[in-house]
């Protein structure tokens, strides 16, 4: 077992991993940039290194003071948390090559899997439905204009080094083919340093539907079920829940089995998301694979009773799953809000600041997770995410119940945040019904501003 991991990571995550570690009885080192000095993550690890000044570039990001700051404390694992170097196949080859276990899978699975187009081609060979669309990438406009009359229109360009939403371009006819095309490849070229993309069917009105899978270095791969993560504006999700309203039995086994035969096709190791899309008539279609743990993982681990960051470091320190998957069991609904730093009146711009007041709400099935404390001054450099609060119920429903009865209890002042606007998502009618698309958030404040949005009534008693 390992003895010390440092944590690469700050913020509610870093938390996270350092409360693993402590009921794991593995010692712990919190790195923190000079915006962090008064953080929850530095109190609560064995040791501290402050790594450097605020900007990202000059502290978290750097590998160089991270390396240095685990052969410093003698730590023999990092642990990347999500963001940062999470997903940056270089930095976890120089943990291992400075005899540094990387929490997290292989630098080449990271390097391939985040090759978008390469992992397409990996999981359709799998046998993993995929979006119809180019076998590969598109180099030039006459390939383009080829590709375009096969797959049809609309049609949507993906950045091969994008993911996440970011370097897309939906395209609705030919005549928007070669300006979209110049401009996704120089967006792309700009934002990611690899200008190459490839084309896909525009799929209409889909939902995020990701599979959480976890394999161990003896060949073992389970899956942990769904979240739907829909419910999201500019590819920022705010909502998740497992399971999702519109995943049936049969539908869940055939998209874990697909994302654990992908995984396995790969050679994976470790904890992994397959994003899918789910169209409305239930297709559903392999989108991207992410490499880390995931800001949502909480719900798949209330659902589960399996605690995800515990598993990615026995997965590290090389045992052997502990179950198969018959003995993973789902039981109940879980629902999780993302209560962040921003003023939803406009536009959902970043607040950083004071918070003069915190209150968490409590209670039967209900967990926080945060690194947020009255008078925590939230530092401008990094995201915007305060809070997550997670609830469980045996059904939606009584999740549902349960997250209004939650944000009307959670007291957060000093600062603009995202939990009146949530509240407010709590009491449409087709939320609660679990009617949603990838549309939602935009048709709903669009609603909101036409005064066309009226709350439902109150919620019907279970017994009725
Ligand atoms: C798509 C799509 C429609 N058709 N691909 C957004 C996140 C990134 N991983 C891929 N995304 C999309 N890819 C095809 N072929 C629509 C989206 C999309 C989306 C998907 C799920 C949830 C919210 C979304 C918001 C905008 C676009």
């Amino acid at each position: 077992m390992f003895k010390k991991i440092l944590i690469a990571n700050r913020g509610e995550i870093a938390l996270r991993i350092i409360r693993a570690c402590k009921e794991l009885g593995i010692a712990s080192v919190a790195v923190y940039s000079e915006a962090d000095a008064d953080s929850l993550h530095v109190r609560f690890a064995d040791e501290s290194v402050c790594i450097g000044p605020p900007p990202p570039g000059e502290s978290y990001l750097d590998p160089r003071r991270i390396i240095s700051a685990a052969e410093i404390t003698n730590s023999e694992a990092i642990h990347p948390g999500y963001g940062f170097l999470a997903e940056n196949p270089d930095f976890a080859e120089i943990c291992n090559s400075c005899e540094i276990v990387f929490i997290g899978p292989h630098p080449d699975s990271i390097r391939d899997l985040g090759n978008k187009s390469l992992a397409k081609k990996t999981m359709a060979k799998a046998g993993v439905p995929v979006i119809p669309g180019s076998a590969g990438l598109i180099p030039d406009i006459k390939a383009a204009k080829i590709a375009a009359g096969e797959i049809g229109y609309p049609l949507i360009i993906k950045a091969t080094a994008g993911g996440g939403g970011r370097g897309m371009r939906i395209v609705g006819s030919l005549d928007e083919l070669q300006p979209a095309f110049d401009n996704a490849r120089s967006e792309a070229s700009v934002a990611f340093g690899n200008p190459d993309v490839y084309f896909e069917k525009f799929i209409t009105n889909p939902r995020h539907v990701e599979i959480q899978i976890l394999a161990d270095s003896h060949g073992n791969t389970v899956h942990l079920g769904e979240r739907d993560c829909t419910v999201q504006r500019r590819h920022q999700k705010l909502i998740e829940e497992s399971p999702s309203p519109v995943l049936t039995a049969p539908l869940r086994e055939q998209m874990g089995k697909a994302a654990v035969e992908g995984a396995a096709a790969a050679g994976y190791i470790g904890a992994g998301t397959f994003e899918f899309l789910v169209d409305s008539d239930g297709s559903f279609y392999f989108m991207e694979v992410n490499t880390r743990i995931q800001v949502e993982h909480p719900v798949t681990e209330e659902i589960t009773g399996i605690d995800l960051i515990k598993e990615q470091i026995r997965i590290a320190e090389g045992e052997k799953l502990g179950f198969n998957q018959d003995q993973i069991t789902f039981s109940g609904h879980t629902i999780e809000c993302r209560i962040n730093a921003e003023d939803p009146d406009k536009g959902f711009r970043p607040c950083p600041g004071q918070i003069t007041a915190f209150h968490i709400p409590g209670g039967h099935n209900v967990r926080v997770d945060t690194h947020a404390y009255a008078n925590y001054v939230i530092p401008s450099n990094y995201d915007s995410l305060v809070a997550k609060l997670i609830v469980s119920g045996k059904n939606r429903q009584e999740a549902v119940s349960r997250m209004k009865r939650s944000l009307e209890e959670f007291i957060i002042e000093g600062i603009p945040t995202t939990r009146g606007f949530l509240q407010r998502v709590f009491k449409n009618d087709d939320f609660i019904q679990g009617r949603y698309d990838n549309t939602f958030v935009e048709k709903f404040l669009a609603a909101e501003k036409s005064g066309l949005e009226k709350e439902s009534g109150p919620v019907a008693r279970e017994d009725e």
